[in-house]
């Protein structure tokens, strides 16, 4: 998987690293150790998002290498585009257009559910528990000795996309690679207050709002939250703060309910559109939902964006979860 990767990190001088939109613990920690790798060797490197980077995870930029991606910048250096914990176009917003400059050779490594990739070059293992852990690989492939600086992004990764090593991702692989970080030197409780005790008081008050919005559905296996914009403004928080806000936490909270199989969480973000994030906390596979709303994710974690009133896509996903729940019923 690794070869053709890795000839490419040989021959060319010019690197800029992308991950998607809303970029999380995965996408920002595997581009923390990917950078490591790449300045061990005297390349150049930038790191550009269609989004800002989340505070929580400022502590990862250690070169201050991140950028908001701006089109009035020169991107005309720029020799391979990388692409991390993504592989469709639609994810990484306006960096797309950088990957389509004449020239440009792109990469994907990534361990979604592979849906059609957009690079040249790709790496996509979706057994693994997160893009970090593929760069944890990718490190140790190329001979480079994992710094305290990789070993952080690599743990953030694992801890991230594992749910605190929670979730079915959770593999012996993903113990023996934090095991060897915190061998390097990486402070799992320090990590664990920087990445997750760090609510901020909007935060706070949009939980507020969501819990007051919460529904029930289909004998009560289903939670549908809505954070509707005015409500939200109500409480200082604008629609572009609103679509970047992490409500990673919500979702967590939400999931914790007894009778709860699958979790819906929608935002109205202006424009008449809507965001949704699902999660099931079962075996129960989102994929067909993601098809038919043409989201991207998981089969246990899913998000979309989708045009239409909360009423309407609220019903949409509801259609599109009942034969599920059914099936899952019968076949139990
Ligand atoms: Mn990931």
């Amino acid at each position: 998987m690794w070869r053709d990767i890795k000839r490419i990190l040989h021959r060319y001088d010019n690197f800029l690293l992308t991950t998607h939109v809303n970029p999380d613990g995965d996408g920002v920690g595997s581009a923390c150790a990917l950078m490591e790798l790449l300045l061990a060797r005297g390349k150049q490197v930038r790191f550009v998002c269609d989004s800002p980077l989340p505070n929580k995870l400022r502590f990862l930029d250690y070169h201050h290498l991140f950028e908001s991606y701006d089109s009035s910048k020169d991107y005309s250096q720029v020799q391979v585009v990388i692409t991390l914990d993504a592989h469709r176009r639609d994810r990484i917003g306006a960096v797309a257009t950088l990957v389509d400059r004449p020239g440009v050779v792109s990469v994907c490594i990534d361990h979604h559910e592979a849906i059609g990739c957009f690079a040249q070059h790709v790496a996509i293992d979706s057994h693994a528990c997160s893009v970090g852990a593929m760069i944890y690989t990718l490190c140790k492939e190329c001979g480079f000795d994992l710094n305290i600086n990789a070993a952080n992004g690599i743990y953030t990764s694992i801890l991230c996309d594992t749910g605190r090593f929670s979730y079915s991702s959770t593999t012996r692989k993903a113990h023996k690679i934090a095991d060897e970080c915190i061998r390097l030197g990486v402070d799992p409780d320090h990590m664990y207050a920087r990445l997750f005790q760090q609510l901020s008081l909007a935060q706070v008050l949009i939980f507020s709002r969501a819990l007051q919005s919460m529904e029930l559905h289909l004998d009560n296996r289903v939670l549908v939250q809505e954070l509707r914009l005015a409500d939200c403004q109500a409480v200082g928080v604008g629609a572009i703060e609103l679509e970047n806000l992490d409500l990673e936490y919500i979702l967590e909270f939400d999931k914790s309910v007894g009778s709860v199989e699958c979790v819906v969480l929608l935002r109205e973000v202006g424009e008449g559109k809507v965001r949704v994030s699902l999660r099931s906390t079962v075996e129960l596979d989102l994929s067909p939902v993601i098809s038919s709303i043409g989201g991207g994710g998981h089969s246990r974690a899913a998000g979309a964006l989708i045009s239409g009133t909360l009423e309407v896509v609220k019903r949409r996903i509801l259609e599109c979860l009942e034969p599920l729940l059914h099936r899952k019923a019968i076949a139990g």
